[in-house]
């Protein structure tokens, strides 16, 4: 009889334990994905205004197949989108007598002054991978007195909605990848990670601006407890 009931007890702990295991692998598993970017205007295969290094079609097409397989394994994906205004304050032409890529002081910020690029509502702003693998998109630089690398907040702290839409759908970690590894990727995972999200940026789905701001936001990202790999397992 004695031996019975230890059985029963030692079963139903048994039981118990596997149950909080299985709960608790399956909230460690609560993954989102961010795709930082990907359009147009930042590719060589659309003739993109801000076209970054190796963005041609096999670019693309790595981004798009990785973040269909990523999707297909139940994580949640997010997209962020560049959405400026004709008249936003980051374009050379908004300046008179000012150069693409100069860097000039704008309210005590340091701004790089970029061709014009992802204006709303032009073929070259759209999203270059399929928008119904999104759960949803976030724009970013409407606003035509502030810069946004950051899919998290603008240059004002004007923050957007991915941080509630990321914690309401109990997201825990995120994948990271898009363009550009220097500016908006770096932007985005680092606000992420100071959000409290334990971040991974897949180097290997991210193109940049330069190699020299590239390795510097790689080893800032890595300073602030991001993760770096070189590319996606699955
Ligand atoms: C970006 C420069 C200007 C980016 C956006 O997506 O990294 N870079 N706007
Ligand atoms: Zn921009």
């Amino acid at each position: 009889m004695k031996h019975i009931s230890f059985i029963i007890a030692a079963l139903s702990f048994a039981g118990v334990f596997l149950l909080f295991h299985t709960t608790m692998s399956i909230a460690e598993e609560k993954t989102g994905v961010i795709v930082v970017d990907v359009q147009g205007d930042f590719t060589t295969l659309k003739n993109g205004s801000l076209a970054c290094n190796s963005t041609d079609k096999a670019y693309v097409d790595k981004v798009v197949e990785a973040t269909r397989a990523l999707s297909k394994k139940g994580y949640l994906v997010f997209a962020t989108q560049d959405w400026h205004p004709a008249d936003h304050m980051s374009f050379f032409s908004n300046h008179a007598g000012k150069k693409p890529y100069e860097v000039m002081k704008i309210d005590g910020r340091t701004q790089v002054l970029w061709p014009p690029h992802c204006v709303q509502g032009t073929e070259n702003a759209r999203i270059l991978v399929d928008n119904n693998l999104f759960m949803a998109v976030v724009k970013k630089g409407k606003n035509p007195k502030y810069d946004s690398y950051s899919g998290f907040q603008d240059d004002g702290g004007d923050i957007t909605e991915m941080n509630s839409i990321l914690k309401r759908n109990g997201i825990q970690k995120l994948l990271v990848y898009g363009i550009a590894t220097d500016y908006c990727v770096k932007a985005t995972a680092i606000d992420a990670v100071e959000a409290g999200f334990k971040v991974t940026v897949i180097e290997d789905l991210c193109r940049y601006v330069a190699p020299d701001t590239s390795a510097k936001a790689l080893q800032e990202m890595k300073d602030k407890g991001i993760t770096i790999v070189k590319e996606l397992s699955l």
